[in-house]
């Protein structure tokens, strides 16, 4: 059976656990990380030397990176709803997967780690305000695209909507000012209706 290494409470595990939740598969989990077993023991670096997780074993694959492992189980799954086959409309579902792990990761660090995670060594305000305006500067561009599609990311459900309604919560979850962004609100009220996401979106992840 798959085997999945990490907490539930980290975002990158949660893409991974609502990703396997949409395709009905079933998985072992191991709490790993902050708070559980350290991704420094011996054991856990044989398995991924960056020492984070997820990690994803399946057989003898064995996997990291969370959109990487998202995308080769709704591939292995033949899921083309979640990754198209068509290598134009993939590209379109990779994009918006890569756009909110690399732009908005960014963007998010300090103020997630001064504020959620509440860490000493992010007490900069100056910091904490910049990284603030520019995650809300990329929330501002994201309503505006998200005002010319009709349901989801890329037509129907696909794995694009996973980091992204992911990070939505992030910011919504996070004590930040936050401009009004009626078309992030409608986009992640309709993934609300999503028994998976639901599952992963809720008071107790931020
Ligand atoms: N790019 C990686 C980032 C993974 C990552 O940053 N994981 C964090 C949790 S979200 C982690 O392992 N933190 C160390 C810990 O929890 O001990 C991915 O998308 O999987």
């Amino acid at each position: 059976m798959l085997k999945i290494y990490g907490r539930v409470s980290s975002i990158n595990v949660r893409k991974v656990l609502w990703t396997c939740d949409e395709i009905g598969l079933a998985y072992e989990r191991e709490d790993w990380g902050a708070g559980f077993r350290s991704t420094k023991e011996a054991e856990f670096l044989a398995l991924n030397p960056k020492a984070l997780i997820p990690v994803v074993v399946d057989g003898d694959a064995i996997l990291t990176e969370s959109n990487a492992i998202c995308r080769y189980l709704a591939a292995k799954a033949g899921r083309d709803d979640l990754l198209p086959a068509d290598l134009a409309r993939r590209a379109e579902v990779e994009a918006w997967m890569d756009w909110i792990v690399t732009d908005h990761n960014m963007a998010w660090r300090y103020a997630v780690q001064a504020l959620v995670r509440k860490r000493a060594d992010y007490d900069n305000p100056v910091e904490i305000q910049k990284s603030e305006a520019e995650w809300n500067t990329l929330m501002a561009t994201f309503d505006q695209r998200l005002a010319s599609l009709p349901d989801y990311l890329c037509g129907a459900f696909s794995l694009a909507d996973v980091p992204a309604g992911l990070a939505i919560h992030r910011w919504l979850k996070t004590p930040i000012q936050r401009p009004g962004l009626a078309n992030i609100m409608r986009y992640y009220t309709q993934l609300q209706r999503r028994p998976a996401f639901a599952r992963y979106a809720g008071e107790a992840f931020d």
